[in-house]
């Protein structure tokens, strides 16, 4: 449910925004409207959207199929310069973007401005693919005939993204794929979506022709009519376990192309040789940036029995300076988290770990209530200590500012212990020792996987994703994500003026 829903608001002089159609601004079909919360103050309204129905998604699946054509005619390298100037619009206007993006995300000003940048990459980035989108050439089998394979856009992709990230992701989906010549229809979180609007005002300034990016805001009935749409070849999707399950269902009974971006139970190892006081560093940034709402969130710290005393201590003594507030002030360091909902599950956690786990709540636990804290939704930085691999804070994503402390005698024992959960997107290894080091690389069965830093701060130039439970098998980002938004055509040519029957014909020497 939408933070908007639990809100007791203040519905004074609120901005509205409309969907983004066919290269129009307009309103919902039904006429409805959700607010957008700042979930640090719930009094601040940061906008009103519309609320989308089934009819305005296939209103912009049409108007993405009416633009479809002469968007794939259009020669890669100009379409990416129409992305290039939208680099140029995003850098523009980054200080604003971080502001509102802290407003209606909670995420501090600095994590905001991260995710802006992140746009800006992966858009300059993702540009420079107008001029490559290589295919490669080969030998044929018979004389006289060649061999190739390109890239050829897929059609309509709809693009559904969370709350996380709110410029980030959704452009780590949109500018792949309008780079390979798709035109789309983006259902952005409805906790962020100003963000997103921002996102999309900027491709409308860049001059992107009408019809090739529309956006409708809403809710899960919103996302689940662009997914059922017949002319939606594609869904791209990041979010829950759950709702990914379902899309996929869907997608495959319906023959879509899907790729789904999902949960994380991140851990950090911590050997016996590693620099603590760096690896408490770490552990305090992976496990409580962005209030630990990332999928990528260090939300398991496996430490060797020699170092874990020391460890645990050091670690607790600093959480408890971590300064918990407003995103917008610059000196907080945890802001709040997305919505009700989400703070009564990661309290719910809590109590998990505190009365069925029995794992030790060596500080935290408790939402934050006291002044203008009441006005958001605040839950103090938490670490559990004394937890075993299997208990469930261990296992499941809590997706909140909560970690686990797990001690292990062997790095054996920490790879399994790291490798024991249902998702592999993120882990990492703190340690001096390179033997260790290229051990856990080797073993580690995740996407991402990190040395001597925590398991966030991907960069857009390399391939992001994760194994098992995280996701289908495809990579965002790098040149890998181009294999989501195009497929091969394989093309021969033969010149040689006679019939060549490939396998069959015997070919001279
Ligand atoms: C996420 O964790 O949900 O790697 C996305 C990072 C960011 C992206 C994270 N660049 O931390």
């Amino acid at each position: 449910m939408a933070k908007a829903k639990q809100a007791k608001i203040k519905k004074t002089a609120v901005k509205t925004y409309n969907n983004y159609i066919g290269g129009e601004w307009v309103k919902s079909s039904s006429g409805e409207w959700f607010d957008n919360v700042n979930p640090a103050d719930t009094t601040d309204i940061v906008g009103r959207f519309p609320r989308s129905n089934e009819e305005d998604v296939n209103r912009a699946v049409a108007a993405a199929k009416g633009a479809a054509k002469k968007w794939r005619l259009t020669p890669a390298p100009k379409r990416a310069e129409l992305l290039f100037t939208l680099g140029e619009i995003l850098r523009s206007n980054k200080d604003e973007f971080t502001r509102q993006m802290t407003r209606e995300m909670g995420k501090v000003l600095k994590e905001a401005g991260g995710d802006v940048q992140e746009a800006i990459d992966c858009t300059y980035y993702t540009a420079g693919e107008g001029r490559r989108l290589h295919g490669f050439t080969t030998p044929a089998e018979m004389p006289n005939k060649f061999a190739m394979c390109v890239r050829q856009p897929v059609g309509i992709c709809g693009l559904i993204t969370p709350f996380n990230f709110p410029m980030a992701i959704p452009s780590w989906k949109l500018i792949p794929a309008l780079v390979c010549g798709n035109t789309v229809v983006i259902k952005s979180g409805e906790d962020v979506p100003l963000s997103t609007i921002n996102l999309i005002k900027a491709c409308e300034k860049a001059g992107i022709p009408k019809g090739v990016v529309n956006i409708v805001n809403g809710f899960g009935d919103a996302g689940a009519a662009l997914v059922g749409h017949k002319d939606v070849r594609l869904i791209s999707f990041t979010g829950s376990t759950t709702t990914g399950a379902m899309i996929a269902e869907q997608c495959g009974r319906e023959n879509k192309i899907v790729s789904l971006e999902m949960g994380g139970k991140n851990a950090i190892i911590v050997m016996d040789d590693a620099d603590i006081d760096n690896a408490v560093e770490g552990s305090l940034w992976g496990a409580f940036g962005t209030s630990g709402q990332r999928c990528t969130a260090s939300s398991r710290l496996v430490v060797h029995k020699k170092i874990y005393k020391k460890f645990c201590a050091k670690l607790v003594e600093k959480v408890k300076t971590l300064r918990v507030g407003n995103g917008l002030d610059p000196k907080t360091e945890v802001g709040p988290v997305i919505h009700e909902d989400a703070m009564q599950k990661i309290l719910g956690y809590i109590h998990i770990g505190q009365k069925i786990d029995k794992a030790t709540l060596a500080c935290g636990g408790n939402r934050m209530t006291k002044g203008d804290f009441a006005k958001g939704w605040f839950i103090e930085p938490t670490v559990f200590t004394d937890v075993k691999p299997g208990m469930r804070i261990a296992q499941e994503e809590i997706f909140g500012p909560v970690t686990c402390v797990i001690p292990f005698s062997t790095l054996d024992e920490a790879i399994d212990i790291v490798n024991g959960v249902k998702y592999g997107l993120s882990s990492a290894i703190y340690t001096q020792d390179v033997n260790n080091a290229f051990h856990a690389m080797q073993e580690l069965y995740t996407g991402i996987c990190y040395v001597n830093s925590a398991t966030i701060g991907a960069e857009v130039h390399l391939p992001f994703g994760g194994t098992k439970g995280t996701g289908n098998g495809h990579r965002e980002a790098g040149t890998q994500v181009l294999d989501i938004f195009s497929e091969w055509k394989s093309l021969y040519i033969d010149y040689s003026g006679k019939l060549q029957k490939a396998q069959i014909d015997e070919v001279e020497i």
